[in-house]
């Protein structure tokens, strides 16, 4: 059995993610493709417990270190339970946001240093990366526009207009090193648009 395609779906807040998934799955579905749908932080029991701590505005303040070490803590488990297995079963997994969001909120964002993040990235993945990343780009403006209204923010949700705009440049700069894995999508266009879009960079993958 051929092992399964890993998709990543990544981007700033409110691009999409959510919505855009669903329509991936049904798209991989309809051409017969057996997908798993999964998200990060989280998808396993502890990683959900780790999001839930990362996500928490109430709780004492978390030092950029342990936010770090706590995204790829919850991703050992994520590859290690869920990712892995499904590939290897010939599974295509989709997964809402994995290390190319590491990059771009806790190196971009945070600032904290690229090299570090690589050599967790290589010691937690060792030589697994996406297939295809999706990254869903639009002004941070019109992301925010999208989901302001839902009530309490989170823990990065109540971040400042300016570690967004870091957030939305260090998933270009992504881009721009990894242009054969990373699919830039206008997420500024109306939603049928945008799903065109998504279907032009899947068509080819699904052959
Ligand atoms: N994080 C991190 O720091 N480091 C890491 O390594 C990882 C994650 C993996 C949780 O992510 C947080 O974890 C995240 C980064 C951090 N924090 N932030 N911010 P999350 O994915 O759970 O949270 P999110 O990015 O905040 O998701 P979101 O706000 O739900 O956004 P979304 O999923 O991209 O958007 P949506 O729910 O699909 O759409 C929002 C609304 O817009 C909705 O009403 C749609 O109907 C509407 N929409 C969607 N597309 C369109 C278009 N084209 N036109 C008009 N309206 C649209």
């Amino acid at each position: 059995m051929s092992r399964g395609k890993f998709i990543t779906l990544e981007g700033g807040e409110g691009v999409g993610k959510t919505t855009n998934l669903a329509f991936i799955k049904k798209y991989l579905q309809d051409h017969g493709i057996d997908v798993i749908v999964t998200r990060e932080p989280g998808g396993t029991q502890l990683a959900e417990k780790i999001r839930q701590l990362l996500l928490d505005s109430s709780s004492e303040s978390i030092s950029e270190s342990a936010e770090l070490l706590l995204m790829f803590a919850a991703r050992a488990q994520h590859i290690k339970h869920v990712i892995e297995p499904a590939l290897s079963e010939g599974k295509w997994v989709l997964c809402d946001r994995f290390t190319d969001a590491t990059y771009a909120y806790q190196g971009g964002g945070r600032n904290m240093s690229i090299n570090t993040i690589e050599w967790l990235e290589n010691l937690v993945q060792g030589t697994l990366r996406p297939d295809l990343t999706l990254l869903l780009d639009a002004p941070v403006e019109i992301g925010f526009g999208r989901v302001r209204t839902r009530g309490e923010l989170d823990r990065f949700e109540s971040e400042r207009v300016d570690f967004f705009e870091r957030v939305r440049q260090a998933y270009l700069r992504q881009t721009a090193l990894y242009p054969a894995r990373i699919k830039l999508i206008n997420a500024n266009q109306p939603l049928t648009d945008v799903q065109n879009s998504l279907v032009d960079v899947l068509r080819p993958l699904i052959k």
